[in-house]
């Protein structure tokens, strides 16, 4: 996270300087409309790029996955500033829909690790996000990273269209305490792994969260199920009660993801919900939950940027749950560093 943020930020003007984007202000004020497009984690990290666009900069945006975008012929708007996400920068789906965009003539950044790969080469400008070698197949620091990108991009974009220098200056210093809070974080491993062992037993995890903390809780089912092979599923927190209630019982325990913004207590009612169908919760939260039977407490930070720091315990605990059950965390079966068909 020290080195996407490095020379980045002006803490004088609240500003951030991306020399890549290769957009001037004017064009970046053009802009209409934001899609964001990936695959499994960078289309994750590009769902809470979105939402970060749209609080920051307040420009709609959405994220869905390049592979599916690809497929279905979309309307190619000018408008639209395109942004395609990946840690390998060589995902093929991620790359077929870039070049597919560019044909049809839309601006499209790049938000990339690998330098000089294709979707670096092929986008009219971007971000790196320095996250290093990802040395296992699985994403992690890369998608955490590219969190971190999002939310310069979105400085960037607010501050040349909306956002007030009181604001800038809040998330300025926000992303200032992010590496001393993800240290802190990293220091709980244990407790982490300890809480891993008692819910290995799983046979399916269900991951919740609202606005912010449903990004967080995708990435987290998605991360379980690539290390650990326990299915896990992810649901805006909302949406448990349109079905999926029906899954809770002592053998499919809940992740909650708990941000504190506006939607706290919408969201411990959600743990009442769970509980009162007799499944284990285990939250992710500022505090201790008492609906909960376990929480992990992670530092308060500026809300936007809670996303970047609740996904980080939930990495530790797939990494730990797989390693509980003596999977082989480096080269997962049937994932494949970059997926090139
Ligand atoms: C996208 C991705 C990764 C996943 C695995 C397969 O890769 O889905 O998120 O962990 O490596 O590919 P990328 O486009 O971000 O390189």
């Amino acid at each position: 996270v020290d080195r996407v943020l490095r020379g980045r930020i002006d803490d004088r003007f609240a500003t951030v300087r991306l020399g890549g984007l290769n957009m001037d202000a004017r064009e970046a004020r053009g802009v209409r409309r934001v899609k964001i497009l990936g695959c499994g984690s960078a289309y994750h990290a590009g769902m809470i790029g979105a939402q970060m666009i749209e609080e920051l900069a307040r420009v709609p945006a959405d994220a869905e996955p390049a592979s599916e975008f690809r497929y279905r012929n979309p309307v190619v708007d000018p408008d639209t500033l395109y942004i395609a996400v990946s840690q390998s920068g060589e995902t093929y789906d991620t790359l077929a829909a870039v070049q597919e965009l560019r044909r049809k003539g839309a601006r499209v950044l790049g938000v990339v690790n690998v330098v000089g790969s294709a979707i670096a080469r092929e986008t009219d400008g971007g971000v790196y996000v320095h996250a290093g070698p990802e040395v296992c197949v699985v994403s992690t620091k890369c998608f955490t990273n590219t969190a971190v990108a999002f939310a310069l991009l979105a400085l960037h974009l607010g501050r040349i269209r909306d956002l007030s220098v009181a604001d800038g200056r809040r998330i300025v210093s926000g992303l200032r305490k992010l590496p001393e809070q993800i240290s802190e974080i990293l220091a709980q491993e244990e407790a982490i792994a300890k809480l891993a062992a008692e819910y290995a037993d799983a046979r399916s995890m269900m991951f919740v969260g609202r606005v912010r903390g449903y990004p967080v809780a995708r990435e987290a089912s998605l991360k379980l199920k690539e290390v650990s092979y326990i299915h896990a599923e992810a649901y805006p927190a909302s949406e448990l009660k349109h079905g999926p209630l029906a899954l809770i019982e002592p053998a499919v325990p809940t992740v909650a993801v708990l941000p504190e913004d506006e939607l706290l207590e919408k969201n411990r009612a959600t743990l009442e919900e769970v509980r009162a169908r007799g499944g284990r919760i285990l939250a992710v939260a500022h505090a201790e939950q008492e609906k909960a039977d376990h929480t992990i407490v992670v530092p308060r930070n500026e809300v936007e940027l809670d996303p970047i720091l609740m996904g980080i315990p939930l990495q530790l605990l797939a990494y730990h749950t797989a390693l509980a059950l003596g999977r082989d965390i480096d080269k997962p079966r049937n994932l494949a560093k970059s997926v090139t068909v």
